[in-house]
């Protein structure tokens, strides 16, 4: 029996794919993309093209474990899932009692985007039970608030607008590593005399594909922004009808911006005066002209300010007007579906803590799990991520998880290196295994998939797995029986006019849905911002640059013993440590990029074994000298699996927990280190 059936992957990437799965008797053959879907366009990345790899390797999990070795020695005996179960639940009943339910802390992020596996039985779980809440930071929020403060929302220009573009920006953007199906539209706007210009203090895929690269500094976007906008409203080169008719603060910003003379840009920003005066006419003038933001800008220090003053260009030379024009960071707000109902916070009200619990930033989970008190982190239960790798401060962080009074639960597919810490370990579907519905934070199409093939072993998706937890705890509510399917239609039932029409049974014949936004959807041609007054916000007051603390313009104290930059972008093979089993992963994370101006005096050459540290850790990786990075600036593809690193390490034990300006995010790319040849 051969069918072809329709599923959407689930990974954490802009895209969100709609694939095209072969089934020869009960068994996923062949995965590809969908040719009908006007995004995914009949292709899929390097990584995904080969996921029935990971869907069949031999090194899934496939059965509850409990630990029997030590703390991260990764050392397993098989149980049953009832006395998995049992034992959760009376741990986490214990510690509720002992210290209060807020001493358990669930932890998860983007192993699924889907709506129910990401965000849907677990928060009705952990509300009731009375947790911690996570403040689920370390990706977005810094970028998301940024816009937010500019635009009011965050939604912005659709990718298969691209095509009509002449100018396309992409900043702190690796299109072709991280969001590879805008490519397609941006090959058909150069094929009609577009140009692309790539802003990235690293050089990878995207940039040596561009006609023009910007080396930037680290964190230094915010001082280019205020840079184009004086050389912008100094010329009068801005959309006056526009400014008047739909922004506010529109004078101050004018006045403020006088201060970023261009000498003082090129001396924080390392992009020479004329180049940066040349940037700003060429897309003041140009039309239609976009935007492509992408997340690199907002994880340093000032990453928020900088996403709020990027986001206001397309304002000032009124790009939003134009088909082709505006700018791209996310376009995740459009999905208005009905959250509250999915993840039901009222449940905290009948907790044995009765009120809503405390927030803890996900981002500072090595603090967390060693520093916290009142109470203190007792439990930690991991879905949708492997913080031992991903998280800032890996050594804090390790430190945290090898602590003996801490009873640690990881769901997982794989064996990663959290798994090595967890108390019990629980095996968990893959997206072709279990039924969600999708939103896209790259484009507008929302999508529902069915499972294609049955779980291997005892496998269970995180809404049964926290079903069955909620049963075992005694939970009596009948939020905690629902299916699939009635979450799903409750989620679609927020009223909103994007959802206008889009049900479970449309969803089902049509597999993807485009929403209700228009066509072409523009959405502030005219004003109709998500702000109160529905204006733009151009506000300078948060927007004084300072350059990052750990910068080469940083504290004088840090950037004297650690006077390299060092940034760790997504590696463009994988998807963060999801791979992190790939012989490839190990490779291609296994590498430092520097300058030969940085190298030379190491006396370090390609293919030479080196040392990076600062004060929280260090890492031996191999040297790659080429014109990757700018002076000053090393890179390193993130992220691999410690646990089969040969140090043990990864890039994160360099990265601090310092956070964000606004919206509480990592700095992962503010990171100062020094590196040495090993030997020397
Ligand atoms: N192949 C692949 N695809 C992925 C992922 C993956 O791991 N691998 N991860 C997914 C996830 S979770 C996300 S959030 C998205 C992220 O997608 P992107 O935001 O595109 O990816 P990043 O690598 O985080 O950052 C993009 C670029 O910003 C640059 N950058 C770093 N610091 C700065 C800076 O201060 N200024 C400027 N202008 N640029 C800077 C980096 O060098 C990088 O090239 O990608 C998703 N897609
Ligand atoms: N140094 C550095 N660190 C970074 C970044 C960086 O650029 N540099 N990027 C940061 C960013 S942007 C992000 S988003 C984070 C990503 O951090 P995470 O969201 O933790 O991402 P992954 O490492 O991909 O881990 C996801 C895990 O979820 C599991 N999983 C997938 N589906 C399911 C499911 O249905 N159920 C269960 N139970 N598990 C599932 C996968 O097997 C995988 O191990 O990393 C951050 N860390
Ligand atoms: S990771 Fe992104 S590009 Fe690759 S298949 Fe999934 S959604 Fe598509
Ligand atoms: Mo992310």
């Amino acid at each position: 029996m051969i069918a072809v059936r329709h599923s959407v992957c689930a990974l954490d990437c802009p895209d969100a794919c709609s694939l095209l799965v072969t089934i020869e008797d009960g068994r996923a053959v062949k995965l590809r993309g969908n040719p009908g879907h006007p995004v995914t366009q009949g292709f899929l990345c390097a990584k995904v093209s080969r996921y029935l790899e990971r869907e069949y390797h031999p090194e899934r999990l496939l059965h509850p474990m409990r630990r029997v070795g030590a703390k991260g020695e990764g050392r397993f005996e098989r149980i049953s899932w009832d006395a998995a179960l049992d034992e959760i639940a009376s741990r986490l009943n214990g510690i509720a009692e002992e210290f209060g339910p807020e001493a358990i802390l669930p932890y998860s992020y983007g192993g699924t985007l889907g709506y129910l596996n990401g965000s849907g039985m677990d928060r009705r779980f952990f509300h009731r039970l009375g947790a911690s809440r996570l403040d689920r930071t370390i990706c977005a929020t810094a970028g998301a608030a940024g816009l937010t403060q500019t635009n009011g929302v965050r939604y912005g220009t659709e990718p298969e607008q691209f095509r009509h573009s002449k100018l396309i920006l992409a900043w702190g953007a690796n299109i072709l590593g991280t969001n590879v199906h805008l490519w397609p539209f941006i090959v058909e706007a150069r094929r009609r005399g577009a140009r692309l210009y790539t802003i990235d203090p690293v050089m990878r895929r995207t940039g040596r594909l561009a006609d023009r690269h910007y080396f930037v500094n680290p964190g230094s976007d915010l001082a280019l922004a205020l840079g184009m906008m004086h050389v912008i409203l100094g010329e009068r080169l801005h959309d006056t009808g526009f400014v008047q008719q739909y922004s506010t603060d529109f004078d101050k910003l004018r006045q403020f911006v006088t201060k970023y003379p261009l000498e003082r840009v090129q001396a924080l920003t390392g992009i020479g005066q004329e180049e940066v005066a040349a940037l700003a006419r060429e897309y003041a003038t140009t039309r239609p002209t976009v935007i492509r933001l992408n997340y690199g800008v907002q994880r340093s220090e000032r990453g928020g300010a900088a996403v709020a003053a990027i986001a206001m260009l397309p304002a000032l030379v009124g790009s939003w007007r134009e088909v082709g024009g505006g700018m791209q960071l996310s376009t995740s707000q459009a999905f208005h579906v009905n959250r509250e109902g999915l993840e039901m916070p009222e449940l905290q009200k009948s907790s044995p803590l009765g009120w809503e619990a405390r927030l803890v930033n996900m981002s500072l989970l090595g603090h967390a799990l060693t520093e916290l008190d009142d109470p203190p982190v007792k439990a930690l239960f991991v879905y949708n991520s492997n913080p031992a790798d991903v998280a800032p401060n890996q050594n804090a962080v390790k430190k945290g998880l090898a602590r003996e009074d801490l009873f640690t639960v990881v769901s997982e597919q794989f064996q990663t290196t959290t798994a090595d810490y967890a108390d019990i370990v629980l095996p968990a579907t893959t997206f072709l295994e279990h039924t969600d519905l999708y939103f896209a934070y790259g484009h507008y199409h929302i999508q529902m998939a069915r499972p294609v093939v049955a779980p291997p072993g005892e496998c269970k998706s995180n809404v049964e797995m926290f079903r069955l937890l909620a049963k075992r705890i005694g939970f009596k509510e009948a939020c905690f029986e629902e299916s699939e399917d009635e979450m799903l239609a409750g989620l679609l039932n927020s009223g909103h006019a994007f959802l206008k029409g889009i049900d479970l049974e449309r969803l089902d014949r049509e597999h993807s849905v485009r929403l209700n936004v228009g066509s072409p959807f523009l959405p502030f041609a005219e004003g109709n911002f998500g702000t109160a007054d529905g204006k733009v916000s151009l506000n300078p007051e948060p927007l004084e640059y300072q350059p990052p603390v750990e910068s080469r313009l940083g504290a004088e104290d840090l950037r004297m013993m650690f006077p390299l930059e060092l940034i760790t972008p997504k590696n463009d093979d994988s998807m963060n440590s999801t791979f992190g089993n790939r012989a490839e992963q190990d490779r291609e994370t296994a590498v430092l990029y520097l300058n030969t101006a940085d190298a030379g005096p190491r006396r370090i050459e390609s293919g030479d074994q080196v040392r990076v540290f600062n004060a929280r850790g260090s890492m031996v990786l191999r040297a790659e000298v080429n014109g990757v990075t700018a002076a000053g600036v090393v890179a390193s593809p993130a992220v691999r699996w410690s646990r089969k690193a040969a140090d043990g390490r990864g890039s994160n034990v360099l990265t601090a927990e310092r956070l964000t300006d606004i919206g509480g995010g990592p700095t992962f790319y503010s990171c100062l280190v020094q590196v040495e040849r090993c030997g020397d």
